[in-house]
Parts: C-alpha cells; sequence; structure tokens
C-alpha cells in the first residue's frame, strides 16, 4: 500500500509503503511523576514504512523535538557501563588515527552527558559538544565538558564554522535517526567538517532490527531505521562519503560509519551494500514477514508471562529503558503482570513507566523483593546486567529475554 500524503524522510519521494503498525503509544522516554499517574497521557501513533526510492525505513509520525528531548529527558548515556567501555576505546582509536592533539577539535552531536568527549577532553585534546537536553548538557559541562544546550543544524553549523570551530573528528552517536530534518543534519556535519575531518556516525543497523525482531527499538525518538544503502544515498546528497564502515554490536546491532568530504570508499563498505542487495535489504520484500514475526513475538511472551502468573509466579523487569516502554505497551504487559521496574539511572526512580504505569525502582529492589523471574527490557547489555545481578540468580531468580524469542534462562 502506498501512502501517498506522507514524503520520505531523506529522499521526498511519496513511494512509501507500510512495513509495521505498533498502534498508537505514548512517548517512550516520557516517564511520569506520582502525581501524572491519573492526568491524560497522550498517545502517537506508530507506523513503521519503507521508500521505495531511497530505501530508507522510517516511522511517518514526527513528534516536536522540543517534547522529545527537553527538560524531562531521563536518558543519561553514563549509567551504562559497557557504553562508556565501547565509547572510549572509540575515542582512543581516533585520538591516534587521526593524530589529535591540543591543536585539534572533536566536536559530537547529541553528546549527552560527557561519557565520550570526556576521554578526549582527559587527553588534552580540545572538545565540544553540543545537546538540546539540558539536564544531560548541565552533567556534561560540570564533568568539565563544554557544552551548547541547543539542537543542531545548518544554522548552528554555520554560526560555528564562521567562529572558526570546525572539527577533525564529529561524533553523532544515536542521534542521525533522532533527527525530523534528516538533510539539515547532514548538510550541518558536512558545514562542520574540516577538509580532512572525518565524521564518525553511530546508528543502529536495520538489518539486525529485522533479523533478530527487535521490534522494541521502533518508537517516536526513533524516525530513521538505517540501511548502508539509504545512508549512502542520504550521504552522497550532500556530496560526503561512508569510505568505512564496521558493524557494532551496541544497541542490538549498530553500525559506525566513517564518512569524508573526499570519495575514498573502502572495501568494507563496498561488501555491505553488495550484501544488502543480495539480501534484498533494499526492497519491500525483504520486510514484508516481519509484522507476522512482530505478532507472533507478541503472543508468545503475552501467553510465557501469563503463564507465569497464572501458576503463581511473581514477574519484575530490568531497564526502564525507552525500547521497554514500547515493549510494555505494544504487548500490553502492565502492573498485573509486572510489579515493578529496577534501573540504574537515579533520574527513573520513582517515576513510572508510560501507559502501563509499571514503577521503577534501584535495582538492589531485586535480591530485596526476589521476585521469581525478570523480564530483560535493556535485553542488549544481557551480558553486562546478568554478570551484576548474579547474587539474584544464585538465590534462584531467573531472567525472561524478550526478542529475538521469548526465552528464559
Ligand atoms: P538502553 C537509548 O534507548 C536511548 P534505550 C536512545 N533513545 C537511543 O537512541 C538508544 O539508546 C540507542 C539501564 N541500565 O541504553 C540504563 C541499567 O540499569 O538500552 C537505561 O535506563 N543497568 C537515545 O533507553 C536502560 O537500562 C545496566 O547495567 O532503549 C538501558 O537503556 C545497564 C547496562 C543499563 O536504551
Amino acid at each position: 500500500m502506498i501512502l501517498p500524503t506522507h514524503t520520505c524522510r531523506s529522499c521526498a519521494s511519496q513511494r512509501l509503503a507500510s512495513i509495521l503498525s505498533l498502534g498508537e503509544t505514548p512517548l517512550a522516554d516520557a516517564l511520569l511523576m506520582p502525581q501524572q499517574l491519573d492526568k491524560h497521557e497522550p498517545v502517537f501513533p506508530l507506523e513503521l514504512v519503507f521508500c521505495h526510492d531511497c530505501a530508507l525505513v522510517q516511522i511517518l509520525e514526527t513528534v516536536a523535538p522540543e517534547v522529545l528531548f527537553g527538560a524531562d529527558y531521563p536518558y543519561f548515556s553514563s549509567f551504562s557501563p559497557a557504553l562508556l567501555r565501547h565509547s572510549r576505546s572509540n575515542a582512543l582509536q581516533l585520538m591516534a588515527s587521526c593524530k589529535l592533539d591540543h591543536r585539534s577539535l572533536v566536536i559530537e552531536l547529541a553528546s549527552n552527558d560527557g561519557y565520550l568527549l570526556k576521554n578526549y577532553a582527559a587527553a588534552g585534546i580540545p572538545v565540544l559538544g553540543i545537546d538540546p537536553a539540558a539536564p544531560c548538557a548541565t552533567a556534561a559541562i560540570a564533568a568539565g565538558v563544554p557544552t551548547l544546550i541547543e539542537f543542531f543544524g545548518v544554522a548552528l553549523a554555520e554560526k560555528l564554522a564562521q567562529d572558526g570551530k570546525q572539527a577533525d573528528v564529529v561524533h553523532a552517536n544515536n542521534v542521525l535517526a533522532h533527527v525530523a530534518d534528516t538533510n539539515g543534519f547532514v548538510e550541518g556535519i558536512s558545514l562542520l567538517l574540516k577538509d580532512k575531518g572525518v565524521a564518525v556516525i553511530e546508528c543502529p543497523y536495520v538489518r539486525d532490527l529485522v533479523d533478530r525482531c527487535e521490534f522494541d527499538t521502533i518508537y517516536h525518538e526513533h524516525l530513521c531505521y538505517f540501511s548502508v544503502t539509504a545512508l549512502d544515498r542520504l550521504f552522497r546528497r550532500h556530496h560526503l562519503y561512508i569510505n568505512d564502515i564496521k558493524q557494532l554490536d551496541i544497541h542490538g546491532g549498530s553500525v559506525r560509519l566513517y564518512v569524508q568530504h573526499v570519495e575514498n570508499v573502502g572495501a568494507t563498505v563496498n561488501d555491505m551494500l553488495r550484501e544488502e542487495y543480495e539480501t534484498g535489504v533494499d526492497r519491500l520484500e525483504y520486510y514484508r514477514n516481519f509484522a507476522g514475526a512482530v505478532i507472533r513475538l507478541r503472543t508468545l511472551l503475552s501467553t510465557l508471562l501469563h503463564d507465569l502468573k497464572r501458576a503463581g509466579k511473581s514477574i519484575a523487569a530490568y531497564g526502564a529503558a525507552a525500547k521497554g516502554a514500547t515493549l510494555l505497551n505494544y504487548v500490553g504487559i502492565g502492573t498485573d503482570t509486572i510489579d515493578f521496574v529496577v534501573d540504574r539511572n537515579v533520574h527513573k526512580h520513582g517515576k513510572f513507566m508510560p501507559g502501563q504505569h509499571v514503577p521503577i525502582y534501584p535495582t538492589d529492589q531485586l535480591l530485596q523483593r526476589m521476585p521469581d523471574y525478570v523480564l530483560l527490557l535493556a535485553w542488549n547489555f544481557f551480558d553486562e546486567i546478568v554478570s551484576q545481578q548474579q547474587e539474584y540468580l544464585d538465590a534462584g531468580g531467573q531472567f525472561i529475554v524478550p526478542v529475538p524469542m521469548p526465552k528464559i534462562v
């Protein structure tokens, strides 16, 4: 089915075809305070579509960025030790390969609480963070990472370039998919990057989303779900070239792009483009079975949880993640099934998951309350969380991992 009233976020084509509908859901990071629980909670349609012209998978709805990334934004990157290790090793690699020193400049778009840039700052390399979410940016500034509390786009890039603030390295991790003006953001990167600079961009990989049934990573913050084919077309439109690429495990499977002004496309990129063509990632057919797989997962998970409840078992969840909100709301898992969610992020404690209103507690509550099962909403950090929760497991607790297929481990 072609959806004629919408245009593609990348190429402006109207040839968009439906892949999956997740119904109407509240905003995934809009955690509720106790006094908000009986107030009206806005919901927005969550429709995933495919562009026949540039192969970009995307959602139709655009929620105002000021609403999504404002004063209440609860995601602080530094609460995930695995992400800190991942970021540090990326920074160390770039310091060496780009020979960065006190004359260089590293800029990060969506720099959050300074989790990445602090590694450069510690090595004496000048940095600048840009992030519109005030709570996170304020934490970064307090940690010694200069940060502009602003949205990034062409206007800010032009201003920085005029002020002589072009970068040797521009980082943009998990932000390209979040931006409503996709082309403006990429053009901004082009303006910000020195002639020989490199933009290092990480985003979740759509092939992992489909192949591992990670449907819960679909929510209103994530407007785009990128293949290398769609990324290549997007960057070329702005005379930028993906010259190298790495596949990463982070966030359930991501790609890291190395983007430059000069075209020098390596075998890693050509191999992935060829593979995408051969497997059909650039055509609608590839996405045809996804909706069916998601519906099957919903039935299996819901049946598993209800069977456990009927057998008198208690169930909690781990990770008040944005993706957890999609999962709970789409599968319909509420307080009749899950008693509480635990999370390390202190900014989430005392709040409630959107839609289902499950309360969020500190992680020590797992051992204190000893639920029989814990549904792992932050399944992307499985190894990390399981090793932290060894005592809970030793005491007889069990984890339920929801994707790609619900499984008790
Ligand atoms: P986590 C985030 O989504 C935010 P979320 C954002 N929307 C994005 O683009 C994607 O990542 C890629 C907690 N935790 O990171 C921290 C522990 O408690 O998987 C988080 O609240 N203990 C910008 O929110 C949550 O779990 C731990 O040991 O879906 C994980 O959220 C670890 C490792 C995490 O992504």
